[in-house]
Formats: structure tokens, sequence, C-alpha cells
């Protein structure tokens, strides 16, 4: 089996140590770094984040292989920095303010991440002003609001109109989410995208950058 194959199944079983020592192999193989992120990573997370939509597995595996992953991002980071290798783009990630929950933001970030996406994270609680900095000294292309209450998820309008009002909106796209958020919420605060999970946010964010 080659090493890339071996990346890729080790990674589904969130194996950090054997990825590891995979991606060091796989490097010193001469293996170009774009292509152990692209067919060896990337392609493992996106069927962990399939099987996770799909109930096959749940939030400990994916948190699991998302550890992995990390591992080998970290250890591949110098390779994709000597042979420029750019991220696919730039998310900034957050919970709205009112709202403490992170699990699922967090979620939210491994699978952007697991998708070569760089994401900035605001931690939670985070206020429309606090977004538009973000978004302009980031120079991010998407941002991410999640929000787990029924009473917080007015807050996710809230950004968009605060990014309206400093005349940012048009500069980024927004997606939204989280347990009481809606299609149809989404639309009536004027949200590019909903997400019912995060492996839908990575497939979606990824569509952004197209
Ligand atoms: Co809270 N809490 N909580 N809580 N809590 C809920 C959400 C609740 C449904 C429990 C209940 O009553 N049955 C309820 C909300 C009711 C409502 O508004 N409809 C509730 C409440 C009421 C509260 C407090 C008000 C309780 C109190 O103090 N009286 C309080 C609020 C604090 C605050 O935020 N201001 C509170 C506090 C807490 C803890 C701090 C104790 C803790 C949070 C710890 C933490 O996050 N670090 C907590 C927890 C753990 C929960 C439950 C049990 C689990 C939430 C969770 O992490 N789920 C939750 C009940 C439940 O959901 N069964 C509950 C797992 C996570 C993976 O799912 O975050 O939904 P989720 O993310 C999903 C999707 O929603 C989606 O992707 C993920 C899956 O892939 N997603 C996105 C999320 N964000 C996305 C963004 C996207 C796209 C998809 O694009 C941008």
């Amino acid at each position: 089996m080659s090493v890339l194959l071996q990346i890729n199944e080790m990674l589904q079983k969130g194996r950090a140590k054997n990825v590891e020592e995979l991606v060091n192999q796989a490097i010193n193989e001469g293996i170009p770094a774009q292509s152990i992120l692209n067919d060896g990573l990337i392609s493992a997370m996106m069927v962990v984040g399939q099987k996770f939509k799909e109930n096959k597995i749940y939030v400990p595996e994916v948190l699991i292989a998302a550890r992995a992953m990390n591992a080998a991002v970290a250890v591949l980071q110098p390779e994709l920095v000597k042979q420029g290798v750019k991220p696919v783009g730039k998310a900034i990630v957050c919970t709205v303010k009112g709202d403490l929950h992170d699990i699922g933001k967090n979620l939210v970030k491994m699978m952007l991440e697991g998708v070569g996406i760089e994401c900035v994270d605001l931690g939670v609680d985070v206020d429309g002003d606090a977004i538009v900095e973000a978004v302009k000294e980031t120079g991010a292309n998407v941002v991410c609001l999640s929000a787990l209450l029924t009473t917080t998820m007015t807050a996710q309008k809230d950004v968009i109109d605060a990014l309206k009002e400093a005349g940012v909106r048009n500069s980024v796209k927004v997606m939204v989410g989280g347990a009481p958020v809606t299609q149809s919420f989404a639309d009536s605060i004027g949200a590019d995208a909903y997400a019912v999970d995060a492996a839908s946010a990575a497939e979606i964010a990824l569509t952004f950058f197209k």
C-alpha cells in the first residue's frame, strides 16, 4: 500500500503517532507536500466528515481524527512553506454574543482546517464590532457564526447588520449554523449559507473559494 493511502487510513482512525511517522516518511520519499496534504490528509478528513454526517461515527471520533490531522499538519507545515503551498482561503469562526457554547464551533473550525482553510478563531461571546475588526485586519473571505441558544441566534443577524454598517458585507460570505438555526432562518437574516453540521460547513466554505 502506498504511503499516502496509509496516511489516509491511519488519519481516519485518528492514529496521530502513526500519521506523523508516515508524513515524515512521505517527505523523505520526496512526495510533494501539496500531494501529502490533499491526497493523504484532506481526503481522509473528507471521509471522516461524510461518515459523521451519516451518523456512522460520532463527535469523539471526529475530534480524535482532527487532533491527528493537526499533528500531521504541524509536521508538514515547514515543507508546505518551503514549497510555497498556500491555504485555500481564510475564514473567521466564532460563537456569537451571549453564547458560550463552543464544541460545535470547534468542530466547524477543525473540519474547515481539515480541507485546507486557514481559520481565525475569535472564540465565544463575540459581538459584531469584533468580527468587523477581524474581517478588516485578517482579510478573511468567510465568516462562520455559531449559535446554540434560541436567545442568541438573533445575534447572527446583528453581525450581518454590523458588517453592512461597516461597509464590508460584500467582501465576505457569511455562513450560519448551530442547533436552533435553520435554512429559513438563515435566509430571513440574509446569510449567504446555512450548514447543518461541521462537515457540510467545510464543503460549503470550499465552494466560496472556487
Ligand atoms: Co447549554 N444549552 N446552556 N451548555 N447545552 C443547550 C444548547 C440546550 C439545548 C440544552 C437543553 O436545554 N436541552 C439549551 C438551549 C435551549 C434553547 O435555547 N433552545 C441550553 C441552555 C439553556 C444553556 C444555558 C442557558 C443553561 C443555563 O445556564 N441555564 C447556558 C447558556 C450559557 C451561555 O451560552 N450563555 C448553557 C451552558 C452550557 C454549558 C456551559 C454547561 C455547556 C457548554 C460547554 C461548551 O460548549 N464548552 C452546555 C452544553 C454542553 C449544552 C449541550 C448539552 C450540548 C451542546 C453541544 O456541545 N453539542 C446542549 C444540549 C444538546 O445539544 N443536546 C445545550 C454538541 C455539538 C457538536 O453540537 O454545538 O449543535 P452543536 O454543533 C453541531 C451543529 O449545530 C453544527 O455543527 C455541529 C455538528 O457537526 N454547527 C454548525 C454548530 N455551529 C455551526 C456553525 C456552522 C455550521 C454548523 O457554520 C458557521
